[in-house]
C-alpha cells in the first residue's frame, strides 16, 4: 500500500491549506509546519467553514506532540484485572497477526455477531475521516453489533425525525432564517462554523429562542430564553403547540395539504381509513387511498402523497370527526389525525407547563408568538439536551410535530435540504446480510429503534458479554469510543469489557476503556494523515466542497491511520475482495467516482474545489416525503404498529423530581459540554487544561449556601448509582433545583494531582459512575445522562486561595 502523502516539507515554514478534523464544525484551516513538525494550525478565511478557528483548533501541536500518545502497538502480558497489564511492544505485523487470528477464530466457532465493534463520534473526534472504512470492515465482517453512541448523541435528530418527516432533521438554513430555535444544542461551544451563521444571522434581525437549563452560548441575548427543567422538554413543546393551535398561530394550509393532519383516524384501531374499508368510497378513490372529511361533510380520497385531495370532493377540514359505514355496514367512527393531535397537546395548559418545566406561564405563548411570526422561516436545531433522557423519542417526536407546524420545512430560512453532492457510499451497507441484521442484540428492545441500523447501545453490549444475553459477545473491536466515560455505568462497563476473551482497541491515547484491552494499536493526530472529504456542513456552499486534506507531517512513531489499520485487517481476515484488494487509493477513488474531480487533482488543489450544485426549496412539492403516507406525520400509525405512541407523548424522566428517590436526592442534574474540551479527550493540551484545571458541579448560590458550600469547594456529588469528587462552581442563573456537572473527566494533572481522577473510583470526577444504564428510552435506548436526581455534599476541608 502506498504511503500517506506527505506535504512537501522544507526547512522554511510552510503553510497548508486543510481543515481542523476535530469536531463536527470541520472548520477550513491552515497547517503551519516548520521542519517537518507542525508550529500552527489558523483559519483559512477562503474556505466555506473556515471564518474562525475555536481553542481546541489553535492547540493542534499540543495535542499532536502531547507526550501521553500511544505510539507503538503493544500487547498486554499480564491477566486482565493485575494492577500491572505488562504492556510489551510489538511489531504491528505482530499486532494485526494476532487480532485477525482471535476475530477470526471467535468468528469461525460463534459466528461474527460473537465480535462486537466500538466507533468513537465523528461529531466529536476526527474520526469521520475514516469511520467509512470501519463501518466497511463491521459489515463485511459480518458484526451487526457496533457500538458508536448514536443512542446518546443524535439518534433523536437524524432518526427519530424519520418518523415525522421522513428524514432527518435537515440543515439550518440560519442565512435567511427569522427566528432561529436552539433546543439542547449550545453550538457556541459545540459548532463554531454554525454559530457564526447564527451571530450574523442575529445581526441581520433574526430572533432567537434557546431552550438550555443553562444560561449558554446564545441563551443571554436571545429573544427568548426558557429555562426548562432537564428532561421535561416534550411538555414544553407540547405547550407551544397547544398555544400555536389556540391562537391559530400556524400554517394551515401547510398542515392540511402536506401533513397528515386531515387523515382520518379509525377510534377502534387507531390506523388510518382507507377508501376501500368503506361501504361507499368517495368518487375515484383507489382502495388504499387514505380518506379526509370535506368542507362538506363528504368523505374526500387522499391519495398517499402531498397535496389536496383526489378528484373533486371539497377542501379537506382538520378538525372534524364522523361516523362512517364500513363494508360490512357497521359504524366506524374517526376523527382526524389533525383533533387527535389537538387533544394530545390540550392538557398542556400554560399553567401545567410552567409547573412541569419551572418555566413562567406567560413564556409559553412567547415562544409560539416568536415561531408564529417568523412565517415559513423558522430554523430549528436540537441536539445533545434532548437525547440523554429516557424519553428521548417522545421528546423529539414533541419538537419534530411542533416545528412542522410552522410550515418551514425545505423553505427559505427554515432546515433544508441542501444539495449533496453524489459520492459513493462505501461503508457498505449491503455487505451485511438480512439475516445478520436480525441478529443485532439490541433488536430484542426496539426493532425501531438503532439496533434497525445494526448499532447497539453498551448496556445491551455489557448485557450480552456479562449475562450472554440473547447471545455471548466474546470479543470487541474499538477504533476510539470511550465506553468507561461516556456511557452510564463505568463499573459495569469495567466489569464487561475485563470479561472479554479478546479486545483489541485503536486509540491515540491509553484511555481507561483501551487499558482494559489485550493488544492497543496507535493512532496518529489528523494532521499526520490524509483525509477525503466530500461535502461539508452548514451552508449550501460548504455542502459543494471537495477536498483531500494532505498529511502536513509524517506520523509520529509508528501511530498509522483508522483506514490503514481497516485495510490491513481487512486483507488478514481474507476480506480483501470487499477492500479493492487492500489498496485504499483504489478505494477513495471509488468515493469520488460519480463527481467530475479524481484524486490527482485533489491532491494538486489541497485547499478544495467548489462542485457545482445549486439549492431546490421545497422538494416535496414534487417528491412528497418518504413517511408511510408521503405526508408529515403528526400522526404515525407506523409507531403505533410498534407499541409506540403514535401521537408525541409527554413522560416523565424515569429519575423524577416528582418522583419517590427525590427525598434523598432533591437536585436536579445534567451535563453538557465545555468549549475547550471535547468529551473525554483534549485535557492533557496545557493550553486548553489552564482553562479548566479541574472538573465542576455548578449550583445555584441558594443551593450552595443551604448546604454550607462556596465557590472552589470541594465536594461530592451523589446519585443512587454512586458519587464523585469536584469542584463547586456557583451559577446564579440557574434555577436552584437544578446542578450541571462536567464529564469526561480522567486525565491527570491539574490540582486533582498526579494521580489525577480515577475513572473507577469514587475519589475521581467520572460521571459515568453518576448513572445508572438499567433504564433507557425504550425505543433509542438512550441513556439517562441529563435527567438524573443527586445531592452534592460538602467535602473535606476547604481549600485555601
Ligand atoms: N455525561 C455525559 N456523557 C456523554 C455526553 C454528555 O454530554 N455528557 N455526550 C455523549 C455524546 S454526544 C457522545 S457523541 C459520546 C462520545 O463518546 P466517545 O466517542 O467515546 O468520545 P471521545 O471521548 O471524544 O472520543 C473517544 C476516543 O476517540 C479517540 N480518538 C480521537 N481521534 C481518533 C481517531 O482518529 N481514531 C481513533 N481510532 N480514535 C480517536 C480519543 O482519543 C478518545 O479516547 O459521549 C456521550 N457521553
Ligand atoms: N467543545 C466541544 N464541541 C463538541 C463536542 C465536544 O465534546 N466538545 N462534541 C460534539 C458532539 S459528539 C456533539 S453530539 C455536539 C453536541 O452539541 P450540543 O448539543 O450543543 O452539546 P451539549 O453541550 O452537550 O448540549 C447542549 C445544551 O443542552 C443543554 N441541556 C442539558 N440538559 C438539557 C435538557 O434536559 N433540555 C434541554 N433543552 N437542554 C439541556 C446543556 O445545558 C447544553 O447547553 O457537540 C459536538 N461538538
Ligand atoms: S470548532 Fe474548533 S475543534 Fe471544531 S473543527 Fe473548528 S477549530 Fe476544530
Ligand atoms: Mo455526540
Amino acid at each position: 500500500m502506498k504511503e500517506a502523502h506527505t506535504a512537501q516539507a522544507s526547512a522554511s515554514r510552510q503553510s497548508i491549506p486543510g481543515f481542523c478534523g476535530l469536531c463536527k464544525s470541520r472548520c477550513g484551516s491552515r497547517m503551519v509546519v516548520e521542519d517537518g513538525r507542525l508550529v500552527a494550525q489558523q483559519p483559512d478565511p477562503s474556505h466555506p467553514t473556515g471564518r474562525a478557528q475555536c481553542v481546541k483548533g489553535r492547540a493542534a501541536p499540543e495535542l499532536v506532540y502531547d507526550p501521553q500518545r500511544l505510539l507503538r502497538p503493544m500487547m498486554r502480558t499480564r491477566p486482565k484485572g493485575e494492577a500491572d497489564p505488562g504492556w510489551r511492544e510489538i511489531s504491528w505485523d505482530e499486532a494485526l497477526t494476532r487480532t485477525a487470528a482471535a476475530l477470526a477464530r471467535i468468528r469461525d466457532e460463534s459466528g461474527p455477531e460473537a465480535v462486537a465493534f466500538a466507533i468513537a463520534t465523528p461529531s466529536g473526534t476526527p474520526i469521520a475521516d475514516d469511520v467509512r472504512w470501519i463501518e466497511r470492515l463491521a459489515n463485511a465482517f459480518g458484526s451487526p453489533n457496533v457500538a458508536n453512541g448514536t443512542e446518546i448523541c443524535n439518534w433523536h435528530k437524524d432518526y427519530t425525525h424519520v418518523h415525522t418527516f421522513g428524514r432527518g432533521i435537515a440543515t439550518p438554513d440560519f442565512a435567511h432564517s427569522r427566528c432561529i430555535v436552539l433546543w439542547g444544542h449550545n453550538p457556541r461551544d459545540t459548532w463554531l462554523n454554525n454559530a457564526l451563521s447564527i451571530r450574523d444571522a442575529k445581526a441581520r434581525g433574526a430572533r432567537v429562542v434557546v431552550v438550555d437549563p443553562r444560561k449558554a452560548g446564545f441563551a443571554a441575548g436571545a429573544d427568548l430564553w426558557l429555562r426548562v427543567r432537564p428532561g421535561a422538554d416534550g411538555a414544553l413543546a407540547l405547550g407551544v403547540a397547544r398555544a400555536m393551535l389556540t391562537h391559530g398561530w400556524f400554517d394551515a394550509d401547510f398542515v392540511r395539504d402536506f401533513t397528515n393532519a386531515p387523515l382520518l383516524v379509525r377510534s377502534d384501531t387507531g390506523r388510518f381509513l382507507r377508501a376501500g374499508e368503506l361501504a361507499v368510497p368517495p368518487a375515484g378513490a383507489a382502495a388504499d387511498d387514505f380518506v379526509a372529511l370535506g368542507a362538506d361533510g363528504a368523505a374526500v380520497a387522499c391519495a398517499q402523497g402531498v397535496g389536496p385531495r383526489r378528484g373533486a370532493g371539497a377542501q379537506p377540514v382538520l378538525a372534524g370527526a364522523c361516523e362512517l359505514a364500513d363494508a360490512d355496514g357497521r359504524r366506524v367512527h374517526c376523527r382526524t389525525a389533525f383533533s387527535l393531535f389537538e387533544e394530545a397537546c390540550a392538557a398542556y395548559t400554560p399553567e401545567r407547563v410552567a409547573a412541569l418545566c419551572w418555566i413562567e406561564p406567560g413564556q409559553v405563548e412567547q415562544c409560539a408568538r416568536l415561531l408564529h411570526e417568523a412565517g415559513a422561516a423558522v430554523a430549528y436545531y436540537c441536539w445533545a439536551g434532548v437525547c440523554q433522557h429516557t424519553n428521548a423519542t417522545q421528546t423529539d417526536r414533541a419538537i419534530a410535530t411542533l416545528m412542522a407546524l410552522t410550515g418551514s420545512f425545505d423553505a427559505p430560512g427554515g432546515n433544508v435540504a441542501f444539495t449533496p453532492l453524489p459520492a459513493n457510499d462505501v461503508s457498505g451497507k449491503a455487505l451485511l446480510t438480512a439475516a445478520q441484521r436480525a441478529r443485532c442484540i439490541g433488536f430484542e428492545q426496539s426493532r425501531i429503534g438503532p439496533a434497525c441500523n445494526a448499532r447497539i447501545g453498551s448496556d445491551v453490549l455489557y448485557d450480552a458479554i456479562l449475562e450472554q444475553k440473547p447471545y455471548p459477545v466474546r470479543a470487541l473491536i474499538g477504533f476510539g469510543c470511550n465506553f468507561l466515560l461516556n456511557h452510564a455505568d463505568a463499573e459495569r462497563g469495567a466489569r464487561a469489557l475485563g470479561a472479554l476473551e479478546f479486545c483489541v482497541y485503536a486509540d491515540v491515547t491509553l484511555t481507561p476503556t483501551a487499558a482494559l484491552a489485550d493488544i492497543v494499536l496507535p493512532i496518529c493526530t489528523p494532521w499526520e494523515r490524509e483525509a477525503l472529504r466530500v461535502g461539508f456542513e452548514g451552508s449550501q456552499a460548504a455542502e459543494q466542497w471537495v477536498q483531500l486534506r494532505l498529511a502536513a507531517i509524517e506520523p509520529l512513531g509508528e501511530s498509522r491511520a483508522d483506514a490503514w489499520v481497516v485495510f490491513e485487517l481487512a486483507k488478514r481476515l481474507g476480506l480483501a475482495e470487499h477492500f479493492w484488494g487492500g489498496d485504499l487509493e483504489a478505494g477513495l477513488a471509488h468515493v469520488l467516482a460519480p463527481l467530475g474531480v479524481c484524486l490527482e487533482q485533489l491532491r494538486r488543489t489541497p485547499g478544495g474545489l467548489a462542485q457545482p450544485g445549486a439549492t431546490r426549496y421545497r422538494k416535496y412539492l414534487e417528491e412528497g416525503f418518504q413517511t408511510p403516507t408521503g405526508r408529515i406525520e403528526l400522526y404515525s400509525e407506523n409507531l403505533l404498529a410498534h407499541g409506540v405512541p403514535p401521537l408525541p407523548t409527554f413522560v416523565e424522566p424515569a429519575d423524577s423530581p416528582f418522583g419517590s428517590s427525590a427525598g434523598d436526592f432533591p437536585l436536579v442534574m445534567t451535563t453538557a459540554k465545555l468549549r475547550h474540551f471535547r468529551h473525554g479527550q483534549d485535557r492533557q493540551a496545557p493550553s486548553l487544561r489552564r482553562r479548566a484545571p479541574e472538573p465542576a458541579v455548578h449550583l445555584h448560590p441558594d443551593a450552595a449556601h443551604e448546604r454550607g458550600i462556596a465557590e472552589g469547594d470541594r465536594v461530592r456529588v451523589r446519585t443512587a448509582n454512586g458519587s464523585i469528587r469536584v469542584r463547586a462552581r456557583l451559577d446564579a442563573a440557574l434555577d436552584a433545583r437544578v446542578v450541571w456537572v462536567e464529564y469526561g473527566w480522567w486525565q491527570p494533572g491539574g490540582r486533582g494531582g498526579a494521580d489525577g481522577y480515577d475513572a473507577l473510583s469514587e475519589q475521581g470526577a467520572n460521571y459515568s459512575r453518576l448513572v445508572s444504564d438499567r433504564r433507557v428510552d425504550p425505543v433509542s435506548g438512550s441513556q439517562p445522562l441529563r435527567s438524573g436526581l443527586c445531592e452534592v455534599e460538602l467535602e473535606g476541608p476547604r481549600l485555601q486561595g
